[in-house]
């Protein structure tokens, strides 16, 4: 009776801390450019040379890294950017993953910022298939900007599967929270447990 009490009350404190909601995931939309555009995404700064490239086209050499479609960022002289606002937790820590490709044409530079914060910044990145980018953000309100800056001069960058996910994953924050209140709980209830049976010693 005691122990379907004490999950009932874990449950309901872990739901009061809306761990697990929806809401929690940063969805970046369109990440992989699956719709074929830039759907999803803010373009600014200069934008010349930027476009979505199927991999049925040969283009620089380049091809998706997943599925069909994948960004060719070119920009000339200056910065372009790449931009989302994502939903997120106020003080909580997220994973930036993307995959970047370059022909090799200098001068280029590839930056990744998150809350303000540059996470990666790279000038003149050598020729190179997708090298896959991992990097640790974290949130500081409940709306991030995610901007990714590119420029190459005489050629192409290429880009592909950009997501955001929360670190450690909301299940596993769910699993956690449930196993530090359950447990001191518990050790409550065991406590109780023996004031309400007292030892009894009727030799005495
Ligand atoms: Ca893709």
């Amino acid at each position: 009776m005691l122990r379907l009490r004490v999950s009932q009350f874990a449950f309901l404190a872990v739901s009061c801390l809306g761990l697990g909601h929806p809401q929690l995931k940063a969805e970046v939309l369109n990440g992989g450019f699956e719709t074929g555009d830039f759907t999803g995404w803010t373009l600014s700064g200069n934008t010349d040379g930027i476009g979505v490239e199927t991999g049925l086209i040969t283009f620089s050499d380049f091809h998706p890294h997943s599925g069909s479609f994948f960004a060719v960022l070119g920009p000339v002289g200056s910065d372009g950017f790449l931009s989302q606002t994502l939903s997120t937790v106020a003080g909580g820590s997220y994973l930036i993953s993307l995959s970047v490709a370059s022909d090799g044409q200098m001068p280029n530079d590839f930056s990744v910022s998150f809350d303000g914060q540059q996470l990666y910044s790279a000038t003149d990145l050598p020729q190179s298939d997708y090298i896959t980018l991992s990097l640790n953000g974290t949130a500081t309100t409940d709306l991030t900007n995610l901007s990714i800056a590119f420029r190459n001069d005489p050629g192409y960058l290429a880009l592909d599967d950009v997501s955001v996910s929360q670190t450690p994953e909301p299940a596993t924050l769910l699993l956690l929270s449930s196993m530090l209140i359950v447990v001191p709980l518990r050790r409550l209830a065991q406590k109780l447990k023996v004031w309400r049976v007292p030892k009894v010693d009727i030799l005495s």
